[in-house]
């Protein structure tokens, strides 16, 4: 059950979203949540993400940590605005730090925003963004059972990315229980096998990411009335 007072916290997050949620609309950037363990490797998913962007694709990132700044330097190195979070103890990113670090870049369109979320399966998912979509990153050094252990984000991301799948030789885990668990938490879940070390699926990411991006646009009729109006005013 949930407590009054996390309610109110939660409800007044949720209204926060809603109006990052219709001023990311308006720039028409595509923003992905990424949920994981500490160490599921976030930072090198997306790191590997920003070297494959297409030329003239323009993105950013958001990376949360509870302390230091050592991922956005990562990430830093790619040549894309990043700007940092540092939650000094909490252990999910909310709306409202979302909110004034894109205050920083006055909600500037963007192709994608990606969010790293503060490494953590549980207290992130309860916390909308404002985000298109959650993504879950699981690598296969935590156990197939994961999905079973942690049903929540399972059942609210739409991707899950299994990273890490260079290191299957060399650890005992069977990357079908795991998609068999995720499926059947959410049987809509797209699943992605993956190294962030090596590349391999990041083709399979990189088309589903562009796709994504498609599908956006498409279906936000509300966009490009709301983006000529803010660019013409
Ligand atoms: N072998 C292997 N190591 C990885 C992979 N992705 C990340 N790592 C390593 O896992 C550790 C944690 O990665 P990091 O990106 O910091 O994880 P995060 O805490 O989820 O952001 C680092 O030592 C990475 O080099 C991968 O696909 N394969
Ligand atoms: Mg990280």
């Amino acid at each position: 059950m949930i407590h009054p007072i996390e309610r109110k916290v939660l409800s007044e997050n949720d209204r926060v979203a809603a109006g990052v949620r219709s001023r990311l609309e308006i720039v028409g950037t595509l923003t992905l949540n990424f949920i994981g363990s500490p160490g599921a490797g976030k930072t090198a998913f997306l790191e590997r993400t920003l070297q494959l962007l297409p030329s003239g694709t323009s993105a950013a990132v958001l990376t949360g940590d509870i302390q230091t700044e050592n991922d956005a330097i990562r990430l830093a190195r790619h040549g894309f605005p990043v700007q940092q979070i540092t939650t000094g103890g909490a252990c999910h990113l909310d709306a409202r730090m979302v909110e004034s670090h894109l205050w920083e870049w006055r909600f500037k369109e963007f192709d994608y925003l990606f969010i790293e979320n503060v490494g953590n399966l549980v207290c992130p998912t309860s916390y909308d963004l404002g985000e298109d979509g959650k993504v879950v990153v699981l690598s296969v050094a935590e156990g197939e059972d994961k999905p079973m252990k942690y049903p929540g984000i399972f059942r609210k991301a739409e991707l899950m990315i299994l990273n890490k799948v260079d290191l299957l030789p060399y650890v005992p885990f069977q990357p079908e229980l795991a998609c068999e668990y995720a499926r059947t938490i959410n049987p809509d879940i797209h699943i992605i096998q993956c190294s962030s070390l090596t590349g391999e699926g990041f083709g399979d990411w990189m088309a589903w990411l562009e796709r994504r991006r498609i599908a956006k646009r498409h279906f936000s009729p509300n966009h490009e009335e709301a983006h000529l109006q803010t660019t013409f005013v």
